[in-house]
């Protein structure tokens, strides 16, 4: 444990800091262990300021000097910073302090990643680079000098002057120093232009080590259609002459939307037809557009302070989320989408981790990057958007737009943009961004008359830290079918604001079938007495393509429930209509795939749970191998035709329509290779020309047992290419039979290319096992043992990914006695861990409490 107990930091707490920062210019003389610093940053003291405590925040610093107006001081040292006597007029500090980026494991601050520098400010690294006050409200412009050897020095902003040996940049922005970043190496560009619509030339460029150069024509093209997107959609225009992305191998998170210099895992920028699937393609075009829509909604306008984080996250998320619709399928993005959603928001949202979008209190911030955070706090933007309507959402934002440009912002600017632009009250609307939890909506219908009422009850269970839940406003969006299947009610957003609530609907000649809660319009849990004959039929004709969807999944997880509680076999009625479905060529393929996609087996665990039974991993596990055998054995005789049907003609294009094709090949496949012994995906593995096709092939031959060759001559070809070896590493463990699953991720740890250095590899393998549901959760305890010693192992290196992957034992008060106490027992373990980093105490303190 930390040795001094963790502080905790609160919203209600806040206090500006007493000084303005009017410009920072920094020096950095590059060494890999002996980096020099120098800043000169200009302070303003402000009038009236409610404190004029002159604090810097520094950790892992060696202070060589401080000045003010050029006379050395002195300071004093403190655990996290610095306090310093300063004048109450203008003054300019000047610091030298000396880092070691090669020693610095944990990708915070300046770090070294492959030989090239490269840095992380987010949330709070850039105190690990100089003194300053590193917080979100304190924002200036940057100038910044690189000294170093290598080839490519590149900072924010526009450069502006360089020679051998140095560049010099400047950011004529105002930013928050979290916005910093620095990229010194000898990397190659893959370099384009875009004209902004008002004709302003903009430099485009990404940049990769030696050997990735091939890989960068995906990102650039994602990169050149979100700038178009963000222009014709939310008229924002790019701001500076020059846009950069770095791809970097080590990162902890996905990537990071520095000022005019976006640095990047590789994992999420660097693509090519034989080294990455669809899903990576899509991945990487909506991580893309995340980063670069930033530059308005995060940058232009940012938060005061940590606690607004889904200011600019929910935000961001759901306007990326708007241009994956606009540039593919929207609705299957708003089934992939809910489907995520379902997956890792809502376990948190039920859990001991449980935290509203803006969050009152927290200890270490970057543990608050969740779900929550960012895919709840898009789903809130959504919400607003379907409650004032289309037109009035654009007029609020360009509200925001113009009002708070340069600012640091707040939740309350961000709601009252909306009032001031549609006259609307939104206080009771604020409630979802400080209630956690997911709330339940209990629905029932009658019909009388003619008129068709529709009765909802909200509620939400406490949460820690918060008992009592009030009424939330909650758009439902709802359309009535007839008997037939004709749409009779078009869709009508019911806004619901009382805990009980009632809406008629009138002038109807017989009792219709009900499409409640379409497109997924508010994130709760919807609870309907209704009959697999009901959802059969809305899985049959329900116009609206996500509730079809949502109608064939509740049908898939009803019986999987039957079988796995009452040892039912799988209901016929629902696989005929699957069957029909799937064979139904006029659908989306991307349609088809994703209702052939199983329910996730810890899905099905929280909602046994949730209906008071204790799920029994093995069994979910069993019952939906059990359905899927089932169902390969009544498809089979459409299997080959549909085989066939999947096959895309002409070189292989990440596009949403050949993507969809390959998206069903994949479910088909898995089907056949039930059926054949695996000949069909042994055939496709051996003729694949991308890597799509190659991938699933493997992973069907894998889950079948007749992996073993192909998997060799898999890691032969793709040895070299770290990103291919991340999917290895990760296919042998999810599709290993429940009890080889840690045994295999065990074995897999002493593999010569396993390291905890790097976050993607780790994630590769651990995060595999901990998302094998049956295989994590084996009574042996071998899975909840194996994470553990990782996470020990990793977080005297790295405590931010130690820390976001404890968040897989999160779910353990749904389980049995034996495993709670084996899981408790391993938590504690790593609580006690000597020096165990405020990141990772945090999480497990939280989760255990
Ligand atoms: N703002 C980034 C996410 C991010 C957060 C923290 C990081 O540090 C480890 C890195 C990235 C985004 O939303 O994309
Ligand atoms: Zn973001």
């Amino acid at each position: 444990m930390t040795s001094s107990a963790p502080q905790t930091f609160y919203l209600k707490d806040y206090t500006p800091f007493g000084f303005d920062v009017e410009s920072v210019e920094l020096t950095f003389k590059l060494a890999p262990t002996a980096t020099r610093v120098l800043s000169r940053i200009r302070f303003i003291p402000q009038e009236n300021a409610a404190s004029s405590d002159f604090f810097l925040h520094g950790e892992e610093l060696e202070l060589i000097s401080a000045a003010i107006d050029g006379t050395p001081v002195q300071v004093e040292e403190v655990d996290g910073g610095l306090n310093c006597a300063v004048p109450s007029t203008p003054f300019l500090w000047e610091a030298e302090v000396e880092i070691n980026p090669k020693g610095n494991t944990a990708l915070e601050g300046l770090y070294m990643s492959n030989g090239m520098y490269c840095t992380q400010c987010e949330a709070e690294g850039f105190r690990k680079i100089t003194y300053y006050p590193d917080r979100p409200d304190v924002m200036s412009t940057f100038k910044v000098r690189i000294e170093g050897p290598e080839k490519v020095l590149l900072s924010n902003g526009n450069p502006t002057a360089s020679g051998e040996g140095w560049a010099e940049w400047h950011d004529p922005w105002p930013k928050p120093a979290y916005l910093f970043a620095l990229v010194a190496g000898d990397l190659i560009n893959h370099p384009d232009h875009f004209t902004t619509k008002s004709g302003k030339d903009v430099d485009l460029n990404i940049w990769v080590r030696p050997g990735d150069e091939g890989k960068c024509a995906f990102g650039m093209e994602a990169l050149k259609k979100s700038m178009t997107w963000d222009e014709e959609v939310y008229g924002r225009e790019y701001d500076l002459d020059i846009f950069n992305i770095v791809a970097v191998d080590d990162f902890n998170m996905g990537a990071m939307e520095n000022k005019g210099l976006n640095v990047f895992n590789s994992s999420c920028v660097l693509a090519s037809p034989e080294t990455s699937t669809d899903a990576n393609f899509e991945r990487i075009e909506a991580i893309i557009a995340h980063e670069y829509f930033h530059n308005w909604t995060g940058n232009r306008i940012t938060c005061r302070d940590w606690f607004q984080l889904c200011l600019k996250e929910g935000l961001t998320v759901y306007r990326d989320a708007q241009f994956t619709a606009d540039m593919r399928s929207e609705p299957v993005k708003r089934i992939e989408d809910v489907i995520a959603l379902r997956a890792r928001q809502f376990p948190e949202d039920q859990g001991p981790l449980s935290h509203p979008p803006r969050p009152e209190e927290f200890q270490e911030i970057n543990n608050f990057y969740t779900a929550t955070v960012y895919e709840k706090g898009a789903e809130v933007i959504g919400m607003l958007k379907r409650l004032v309507g289309d037109a009035d959402y654009y007029k609020a934002l360009d509200l925001y737009f113009d009002r708070h440009d340069g600012q640091a912002c707040t939740i309350e600017d961000w709601l009252s943009v909306f009032e001031d632009a549609t006259g609307r009250d939104m206080a009771q609307f604020k409630r979802w961004y400080s209630q956690a939890g997911t709330p339940k909506l209990k629905v029932s219908d009658n019909f009388d008359a003619g008129t068709y009422t529709l009765t909802f009850e909200q509620s939400t269970a406490p949460t820690p830290g918060q008992d009592i839940k009030d009424p939330r406003v909650i758009p439902i969006a709802v359309g009535l079918l007839n008997d037939k299947g004709d749409e009779i009610q078009p869709t009508r957003v019911l806004e619901m604001t009382q805990a009980t609530q009632s809406f008629a609907f009138d002038g109807l000649a017989a009792k219709p079938v009900p499409s409640i809660l379409r497109e997924f319009s508010a994130p709760v849990i919807l609870e309907r007495d209704t009959t697999n004959t009901e959802r059969t039929f809305l899985f049959a004709h329900d116009t609206d393509p996500f509730n079809r969807w949502e109608a064939g999944n509740a049908l898939a997880k009803e019986t999987r429930l039957a079988m796995i509680t009452a040892g039912e076999a799988p209901d016929s009625a629902y696989l005929d209509a699957l069957i029909k479905l799937v064979r139904d060529d006029t659908l989306d393929p991307a349609f088809r795939a994703l209702v052939l996609q199983a329910p996730g087996q810890s899905d099905l665990a929280q909602t046994l749970h949730a209906r008071g039974q204790v799920p029994d991993p093995q069994k979910i596990y069993d019952a939906s191998e059990t359905f899927t055998q089932t169902l390969a054995q009544a498809l089979s005789d459409s299997l080959p035709r549909l085989y066939a049907a999947t096959t895309v003609d002409g070189p292989y294009s990440p596009d949403a329509e050949g993507a969809g094709k390959r998206a069903l090949n994949a479910r088909i496949l898995s089907l056949l290779t039930r059926l054949d012994a695996g000949e069909q995906a042994q055939r496709q593995f051996e003729t694949a020309d991308n890597m799509t096709l190659q991938y699933a092939a493997l992973a069907c031959l894998l889950k079948a047992d007749k992996g073993a060759d192909a998997s060799a001559s898999f890691f032969d070809q793709w040895q070299e290419d770290r990103l291919v070896m991340d999917k290895w590493f990760a296919l042998q463990i999810s599709c290993a039979e429940p009890e080889a699953a840690a045994r295999i991720a065990k074995e897999l740890t002493t593999h010569p290319l396993f390291t905890l250095k790097n976050p993607n590899r780790f994630r590769a393998v651990m995060g595999a096992l901990s998302g094998h549901h049956a295989g994590f959760h084996q009574i042996s305890g071998a899975g909840y043992t194996l994470l553990a010693d990782n996470l020990i192992a990793l977080d005297a290196l790295n405590p931010q990914t130690t820390a976001r992957m404890c968040a897989a034992f999160q779910s353990w008060p749904r389980y049995d006695t034996a495993r709670q106490e084996l899981i408790k027992g391993e938590l504690q373990r790593i609580a006690t861990t000597k020096g165990l980093s405020r990141d990772t105490n945090e999480m497990v303190t939280r989760i255990l409490n």
